[in-house]
C-alpha cells in the first residue's frame, strides 16, 4: 500500500463582524494539543495574513476557544515572526501606559484611541505543549491585550464613550445589513 505524506490544506475563515453575540461571550480554555487544533491555528494565521491584519483570536471567526494567533513584525527587511498562543494569560503589566488608535478585523475601517499598558508580560502554551512567557512592548503589547480581550469578549470599542461606540456600532449594522443584501 502506498503511503502518503500529511500535507495540511490551510482554509481562510470567515470573520465576524460585529455586532454579533459571539464576539461577547467568554472563550472556553483548550486542554489539549490536537491535530485539529494545529489545523484551526493554521486556518487563522491564513487568515489573519490574507485580511490583512496584526493578530486574529479564535472568537472572531466564530470558535469559543482560547487560542490566538499574532505577527507585529511590519518591517520588509525583518523575518516574519507567526506566534500562536494556548490559554494566554496577562501575569504582569507595567504602570506606564500607551495609547495606540486600534481597528479591529471584526469592526472593518473603525479605529479609536485605547490606552493600555506600554509593556504586559504574557504566559501561554505552544502547539508543542510547552508553558511559554514573554514580556511585550510596543505594538506586541498592544496586540497580544487586544486579542486576549477578545477571549474575555471584549472589544476595543468597550474603552471608548458611549457616544463614539454607538456610532461605531450603528455603522457595523448598516454595513452588515448591506452585505446580507448582497
Ligand atoms: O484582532 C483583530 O481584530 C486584529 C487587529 C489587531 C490590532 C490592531 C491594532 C491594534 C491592536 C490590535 C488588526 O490586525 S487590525 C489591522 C491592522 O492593524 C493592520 C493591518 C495591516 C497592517 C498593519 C496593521
Ligand atoms: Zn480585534
Amino acid at each position: 500500500m502506498q503511503a502518503f505524506a500529511y500535507v495540511p490544506i490551510m482554509a481562510l475563515r470567515p470573520i465576524l463582524i460585529h455586532p454579533d453575540p459571539r464576539l461577547k461571550k467568554r472563550a472556553d480554555p483548550i486542554s489539549e494539543v490536537t491535530d485539529a487544533l494545529r489545523t484551526l491555528a493554521d486556518d487563522m494565521l491564513e487568515t489573519m495574513y490574507d485580511a490583512p491584519g496584526i493578530g486574529l483570536a479564535a472568537p472572531q471567526i466564530g470558535v469559543s476557544k482560547r487560542i490566538i494567533v499574532m505577527d507585529c513584525v511590519k518591517e520588509d527587511d525583518i523575518p516574519p515572526r507567526p506566534m500562536v498562543l494556548l490559554n494566554p494569560e496577562v501575569v504582569w503589566t507595567s504602570e506606564k501606559n500607551s495609547t495606540y488608535e486600534e481597528g479591529c478585523l471584526s469592526i472593518p475601517e473603525q479605529f479609536g484611541d485605547v490606552i493600555r499598558p506600554a509593556e504586559a508580560e504574557v504566559t501561554w502554551m505552544n502547539l508543542d505543549g510547552e508553558q511559554m512567557s514573554e514580556k511585550f512592548d510596543g505594538l506586541w503589547a498592544t496586540c497580544v491585550q487586544h486579542e486576549i480581550d477578545h477571549l474575555d469578549g471584549k472589544l476595543f470599542i468597550d474603552y471608548l464613550g458611549p457616544l463614539k461606540r454607538q456610532m461605531i456600532t450603528r455603522k457595523m449594522q448598516k454595513l452588515k445589513r448591506e452585505k446580507a443584501r448582497g
